[in-house]
């Protein structure tokens, strides 16, 4: 069933209750989703679009937004979100590999793209802003309200997300309908959404995260989202007292902490308050129950399979652990041979279920790579099961940075920085930082003679690569420690760095 249907379906009894709220004020009830998804997806399909055909759209964050999104869906197209951080370069890549047929855009942004769009397969540039103002707009105006859901296969393609590959090239991961809607209904279930619950949304809305586990199961249960362009700790503390629930990253715990109106007064209300996309560090999730109560509900997932484990909501929280495998999902800790380790010993996290992703956006090889012989995908984290069948996330196979819950490859950002004169080489580790959990830092070796300094680099970085990888502190060295392989001991740098 298309992803959309089956949403709708759940919450078509209750079309005058309130889907959204933003900020201004403006409210949307379920009906108008309905109208709005209807509209465009009458429009996308007007324009030509078949199905599969690619929309992607790098918008700041509005209700707007979130009605292409799920309008893509309804009409049996693909949505790409994009990160509003990217820059152009990387804008280039996306819209080469995937080939979308529509590209929606920033206003502001919309003339520095035509020509990265003219070289692309991109047949229509649209803008949207965050006030839902521009051309998409326009187009939206004339179109019908009523759209009959396109009906689609389970394994039909509804996202392509895209994530930083270790090789600094970045792969699609191609979610389903099947996808969608299986996680869904586990994750409003797990963690028992009914019509009554309020969320508090003030994730961004181009990855996982916000765009689904934030969204699918409120949908599915009819309730309803306050929505925030982004995560003001301020604003989100002055909003809890109207709120049953919050999703976030772990930096939104750490900056709600630093506030003095945390308290219990202003969670009364809640009921719910959940961590994921990055580590939660033990000291916020203890200083959290002391200080309101409320213990964190971690959970751990991935772009490539949604939403994978989660703490239980009736039962122990355990921290540092990020629970149990959901329900319809198998988890594996298994060793360099892939068969299953002992209870307790750390080994590679593999998983398989109706959430995990069908594969790599036009690269089988690197498909074949992630999955094992019999069909479990590799995470690339490694975890360690209790004795009681808790996971914990131990570390990580991959050479991932995560700073304030956006996933960074080193490599990107090594290639950016060796392109740059005077660099001979350079390692990128993340080292620990208060807010972020991780730092993007950069440990460079100068050509001889060389007169780079810190602020020269982080300048050429910034107009290349999105704001939140770009180094927080670069080092100089005179040479980079290696193995006896030749490979550079980055664990070395990161203890010699951190603090
Ligand atoms: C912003 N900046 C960051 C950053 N976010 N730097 C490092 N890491 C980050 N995460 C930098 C900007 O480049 C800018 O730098 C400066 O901080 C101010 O930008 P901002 O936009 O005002 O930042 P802020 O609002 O403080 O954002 C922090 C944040 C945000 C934590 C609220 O990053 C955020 O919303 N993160 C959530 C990410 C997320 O949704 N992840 C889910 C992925 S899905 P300068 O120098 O230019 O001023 C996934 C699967 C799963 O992982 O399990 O969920
Ligand atoms: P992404 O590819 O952006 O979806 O990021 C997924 C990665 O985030 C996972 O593979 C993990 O490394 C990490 N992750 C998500 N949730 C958690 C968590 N609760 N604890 C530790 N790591 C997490």
């Amino acid at each position: 069933m298309n992803a959309y249907e089956y949403f709708r379906a759940a919450f078509a009894a209750r079309d005058k209750e309130v889907f959204l709220e933003d900020e201004t004020g403006s409210v949307y009830a379920y009906a108008d989703l309905d109208r709005e998804t209807a509209q465009v997806a009458s429009f996308l399909t007007g324009l030509g679009l078949r199905p599969g055909d690619r929309v992607a759209a790098q918008i700041e964050k509005s209700p707007q937004g979130l009605f292409l999104y799920l309008g893509t869906l309804r009409a049996g197209l693909c949505y790409l979100p994009l990160n509003t951080a990217y820059q152009r370069g990387e804008i280039a890549y996306f819209l080469g590999d995937a080939e979308p047929s529509v590209f929606v855009c920033d206003p502001a942004r919309a003339g520095g793209y035509e020509e990265v769009a003219r070289a692309s397969k991109v047949t229509h540039l649209l803008t949207l802003g965050a006030r839902g103002e521009g051309t998409l707009a326009d187009g939206l105006a004339g179109a019908p309200l009523r759209f009959d859901t396109r009906p689609v296969g389970t394994n039909d393609l509804a996202v392509i997300i895209y994530t930083s590959g270790t090789t600094g090239r970045s792969k699609g991961a191609m979610v389903t309908h099947g996808n969608l809607t299986s996680n869904a209904a586990v994750l409003k279930d797990y963690w028992g959404f009914t019509g009554r619950d309020v969320l508090i949304h003030a994730l961004p809305v181009f990855h996982v995260h916000g765009l689904f586990v934030a969204v699918h199961p409120i949908l599915l249960a009819g309730a309803r989202i306050l929505f925030h362009r982004k995560f003001d700790a301020r604003a989100v503390l002055a909003a809890l007292p109207r709120a049953t629930s919050l999703m976030g990253v772990p930096t939104f715990y750490v900056r709600l902490l630093a506030e003095p109106g945390l308290t219990q007064d202003a969670v009364r209300g809640m009921r719910l308050f959940v961590s994921g996309s990055a580590p939660l560090l033990l000291d916020t999730f203890s200083e959290w129950q002391a200080r309101t109560g409320h213990t964190i509900l971690e959970r751990y997932g991935m772009s490539e399979a949604g939403m994978i484990t989660s703490n239980p909501y009736e039962g122990e929280r355990r921290g540092g652990t990020v629970g149990f495998p959901l329900p319809g999902v198998e988890l594996r800790i298994a060793g360099a041979d892939d068969a299953p380790l002992p209870v307790g010993e750390p080994g590679a996290v593999q998983i398989r279920g109706p959430n995990v992703f069908s594969g790599y956006w036009r690269m089988p090889d690197k498909t074949r790579e992630e999955f094992t012989s019999d069909g479990w995908f590799r995470t690339g984290d490694v975890g360690q099961w209790s004795e009681d069948g808790y996971l914990s996330i131990v570390g990580r196979a991959k050479d991932l940075i995560i700073s304030g819950g956006y996933n960074v490859y080193p490599k990107e950002i090594e290639l950016v920085i060796d392109a740059i004169p005077g660099v001979m080489e350079s390692a990128v580790v993340g080292v620990p930082h208060p807010d972020f959990g991780e730092a993007v830092t950069a440990v460079i070796v100068k050509q001889q003679g060389a007169t780079l300094t810190e602020e020269a680099v982080v300048a050429h970085v910034r107009g290349e690569i999105a704001g939140f990888k770009v180094p927080k502190r670069v080092f100089f060295v005179d040479e980079l420690p290696r193995n006896a392989m030749g490979k550079v001991q980055k664990a070395l740098l990161r203890d010699k760095f951190s603090g």
